[in-house]
């Protein structure tokens, strides 16, 4: 039907320390939509291609010195440079489910001890989520799970410190998940709140903005 063929997609972010499991129920939520025959892709911030990406990449591997101010813009500016592509993919049907937004952004940078005002204000005007979906777990958890790898930022001090700074973002609308319960447990819960979030973009929910 007309209807449908002019149906948004949903902006879909998941949240969470590094090791809560984003990346692995990124991938189970864009095979599910898939298979249900919804026009879906799956992102990551940073997005460490474009050439901004790169230097975040060379950041995070401490082959580069930044001052915290700089690169929490640059992390910022990833973001605006796949703005106006992510705008044009929702309008025009496509899902996205994405792996970190401006919540990590602020969250890491306000870790290290930037005011989380200024930290949130290069944000302002980005596309506000449709879905924030926290998978939530205690850092000496997700410390448990190994596999940090030698990034900047995975240190079990550093990311209490991150914790506390996700949980002053979030709000009502946050989706907390469990995520220390088996993933098969994760994903049902996930599946189920991405499908509502799916539909009621489909059904006409506007676009909104960051910061709210
Ligand atoms: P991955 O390990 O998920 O690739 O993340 N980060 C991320 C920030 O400090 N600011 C941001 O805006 C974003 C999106 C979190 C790499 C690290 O970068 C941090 C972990």
């Amino acid at each position: 039907s007309n209807r449908h063929n002019e149906a948004r997609g949903a902006l879909i972010v998941l949240e969470g320390l590094d090791r809560s499991g984003k990346t692995s129920q990124s991938g189970r939520l864009l095979s599910y939509l898939a298979g249900l025959g919804y026009p879906v892709e799956s992102w990551r911030f940073p997005d460490r291609d474009t050439s901004v990406g790169q230097m975040i990449s060379s950041y995070l591997s401490n082959q580069s010195q930044l001052d915290d101010h700089t690169i929490h813009l640059l992390f910022s500016a990833n973001r605006w440079e796949k703005r106006s592509l992510m705008e044009a993919k929702l309008k025009s049907g496509t899902s996205l489910i994405v792996d970190r937004y401006s919540y990590s952004g602020v969250a890491f940078s306000a870790a290290k001890g930037l005011d989380i005002e200024w930290c949130k204000a290069p944000e302002v005007g980005l596309l506000a989520p449709d879905l924030v979906a926290y998978l939530d777990i205690p850092p000496e958890k997700a410390a448990e799970r190994g596999g940090y790898g030698g990034e900047r930022y995975e240190q079990l001090e550093f990311q209490k410190n991150v914790a506390h700074h996700y949980k002053m973002l979030s709000d009502a609308s946050w989706k907390m998940i469990d995520a220390c319960l088996p993933m098969e447990d994760v994903e049902k819960q996930l599946k189920e709140m991405v499908l509502d979030c799916v539909t009621s973009c489909q059904k006409g929910k506007s676009i909104s903005q960051l910061w709210l």
